[in-house]
């Protein structure tokens, strides 16, 4: 692994927190950042249809494992010719308990050129080949990655009309598709005699004419497909950002304004209070209400009895405003932190107020005067902030800050990663 695979990963990781979606684009630049490798041609096909034969055919050495049977189970290299050439197990979906991501490996991650191998003895493609040559040859679209189709063991057909029968079969189910009809038993028995003819017969030297053009594209495909999975991840962090953007936004204004709505209605509560008791706190001369009763006075309507009782109804009903606003604003209990034991005591009208007003002076200068208006305004706004929906809305704004935080450092190393992929 040189250094600048070392790099990768953890700017990957940054990118991956926020898009996981892009777990194989990634994986696939990764390939992609090994700058000087060799062109990676891999085969793709069902099993026992003859893949790891033509990779020896058309490499003019028998490297990998060939049989009558299912014999590639796993990933095997050769480097020949200044490639690398990449043996894979066939995709068989009716061969049980074996999965597909050694050869899902292969096509997807790693290779930059696929041959398609189809036995011609089978005739037409099944469902799953059909379903996966259409995806390669979208991929090809898209990536510039290329798919050739090789119908193999030709020799395996009784003649030439029976091969055009198979062969339009397949186009039919495939469109536009190119063939490349081999035989990799002729070709070794053309090797092998020297039989010109045979070796001509055999497609193999077409097909590797064929392939040298095709690898000599790599670079350029290359080029196009880092640039292309840059470009889209880079768009879909900047999509995810710009929403990301638009929610805090619209949090923090509704933060603010839901803080701007409680204050102004404190305010005009505050107000309102004042002025209803003003008549009761104006009072000149003596207060009855601070008449003491004498026993005699027990079961009599007294004037400090009356003073006093105006007094606590004025109170109560200034209770009464502010209770009905911060209800409305979702203000009532004391946050779990400084409840106590009983529950009665654990509300914020409490908290701030006390539990009762008894003298006309306390409520002159808890109601009517700057300097206790505006201790009531701090301590409600106080306990507004602490209240359920206000903690809940400042922990989704703090959710969304970090989110905001995340696509950052995503773009930074996707940046990063581009600049260092050369790309
Ligand atoms: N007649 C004929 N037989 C072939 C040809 N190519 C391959 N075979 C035979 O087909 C069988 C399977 O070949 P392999 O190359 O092992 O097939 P494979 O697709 O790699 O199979 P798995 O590794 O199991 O996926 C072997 O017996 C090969 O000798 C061909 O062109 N003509
Ligand atoms: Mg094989």
């Amino acid at each position: 692994m040189n250094p600048q695979q070392d790099l990768f990963d953890p700017l990957a990781r940054e990118v991956l927190a926020v898009a996981p979606g892009r777990a194989h684009d990634l994986a696939r630049l990764r390939v992609l950042a090994r700058t000087q490798a060799a062109p990676t041609i891999t085969v793709v096909g069902k099993y026992n249809h003859g893949k790891s034969r033509l990779l020896n055919e058309l490499m003019g050495r028998d490297v990998f494992a060939v049989a009558d049977r299912r014999e590639t189970v796993t990933l095997s290299e050769h480097h020949h010719a200044e490639l690398r050439w990449l043996d894979a197990p066939g995709l068989d979906a009716d061969v049980a308990l074996q999965d597909d991501s050694h050869a899902q490996e292969a096509t997807w991650l790693q290779a930059d050129v696929r041959l398609f191998v189809h036995a011609a003895k089978e005739g037409e493609l099944d469902a799953a080949e059909t379903h996966l040559l259409q995806a390669l040859r979208q991929d090809q679209q898209r990536t510039r990655r290329q798919t050739l189709f090789v119908l193999t063991q030709v020799d395996q057909m009784s003649d030439d009309e029976q091969l055009a029968k198979v062969s339009a079969a397949i186009q039919t189910q495939a469109p536009g598709l190119r063939l490349h009809p081999v035989s990799s038993t002729r070709h070794r028995s053309g090797v092998e005699g020297g039989k010109s003819l045979l070796l001509q017969r055999s497609g193999i030297p077409a097909l590797q004419a064929l392939l040298r053009e095709v690898v000599e594209q790599v670079p350029a495909a290359r080029e196009h497909e880092r640039g292309l999975l840059f470009t889209e991840i880079g768009q879909q962090l900047q999509h995810q950002q710009a929403a990301v953007e638009a929610t805090l936004l619209a949090l923090r204004q509704r933060q603010q304004q839901q803080r701007h709505d409680f204050e102004q209605g404190l305010q005009a509560v505050l107000k309102k209070v004042h002025q209803d008791l003003l008549p009761i706190v104006e009072l000149q001369g003596d207060d009855p209400a601070l008449l003491p009763d004498s026993a005699s006075d027990e079961f009599r309507l007294t004037a400090g009895k009356r003073e006093r009782a105006r007094i606590h109804v004025a109170y109560s009903r200034a209770c009464i405003a502010i209770r009905a606003h911060l209800i409305q604003h979702g203000v009532e209990g004391l946050p779990a932190s400084q409840r106590t034991s009983v529950a009665s005591l654990d509300t914020v009208m409490v908290a701030v107020l006390g539990v009762s007003i008894k003298y006309r002076a306390d409520l002159r200068r808890q109601f009517c005067e700057p300097a206790g208006q505006a201790q009531l305004m701090a301590s409600f706004l106080h306990y507004y902030e602490l209240s359920e929906d206000r903690q809940a809305l400042q922990q989704q704004i703090l959710r969304s800050e970090a989110e905001r935080h995340a696509h950052e450092r995503a773009l930074r190393a996707l940046a990063r990663l581009r600049e260092g992929a050369g790309a």
